[in-house]
């Protein structure tokens, strides 16, 4: 059989799974929201093994996440709001430096969700684009607005550095497999929001708690 993370990419399977996410009363389901992820992941490898550096770091994150869903307790971990609060209320949280929890639910989303508004500004870059705009100069934009303030140097450098091996705007809306550049960008339009709105929600919940800043 092929791994999960072999087959190959589509937008639009990503985009239905990030529709999944969001339950009625607006909570955000992890299990949905892991899979998202994994989509992500799977793009990030069709576009090379330079970023293999980069997808391996959210790999770890998505099992340790998945770890918890498949636990005996898997039934606090349905929705990122039960996940918070059942960790908060079990002090299973290390809250302001490194202790008894470094792999605490919490803090391992907490990296997906400040990667997930990279992904988002640069998909929102992606889309507005024109087609000699360069998505290396676009994902590196993305990043140093977003995530990059929570890395490390040295992280930031292989990050930029990997980003100038990016597939041409034409050679990467092909990865993203769609259809024509119109089919994309629709896509895109439909996905943004949906992404969005995941980050918004999960932000707010973070503010809430004070757990934007978990070590
Ligand atoms: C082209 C579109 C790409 C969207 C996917 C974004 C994936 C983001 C993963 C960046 C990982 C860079 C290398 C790892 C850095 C870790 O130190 C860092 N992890 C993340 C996800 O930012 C922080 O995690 P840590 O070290 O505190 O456990």
């Amino acid at each position: 059989p092929v791994a999960a993370e072999d087959q190959k990419f589509c937008l639009k399977e990503v985009l239905d799974t990030f529709k999944l996410c969001l339950s009625e009363n607006k909570e955000v389901y992890l299990e949905h929201y892991v899979a998202g992820w994994r989509g992500l992941v799977r793009f990030l490898n069709s576009l090379g093994s330079v970023f293999g550096f980069i997808s391996k770091d959210a790999v770890k994150k998505i099992q340790i996440l998945v770890a918890f869903l498949n636990d005996e307790n898997g039934s606090q971990y349905v929705t990122i709001q039960s996940m918070v609060k059942y960790e908060l209320e079990n002090e299973l949280v290390d809250l302001t430096k490194c202790g008894k929890y470094p792999e605490s639910g919490c803090r391992t989303l907490l990296r997906l969700h400040r990667a997930l508004r990279w992904l988002e500004l640069f998909l929102e870059r992606l889309r507005t684009s024109t087609e000699d705009s360069k998505t290396s100069v676009m994902c590196a934009e993305a990043y140093n607005e977003s995530l990059a303030q929570h890395h490390i140097w040295m992280i930031r450098k292989a990050a930029n550095l990997s980003f100038c091996m990016l597939p041409g705007r034409p050679a990467f809306f092909e990865v993203m497999n769609v259809g024509p550049p119109e089919q994309v960008l629709a896509m895109l339009g439909e996905a943004i929001p949906l992404i969005s709105e995941v980050y918004q929600i999960t932000e707010a919940l973070y503010a809430q708690h004070n757990l934007l800043d978990l070590p």
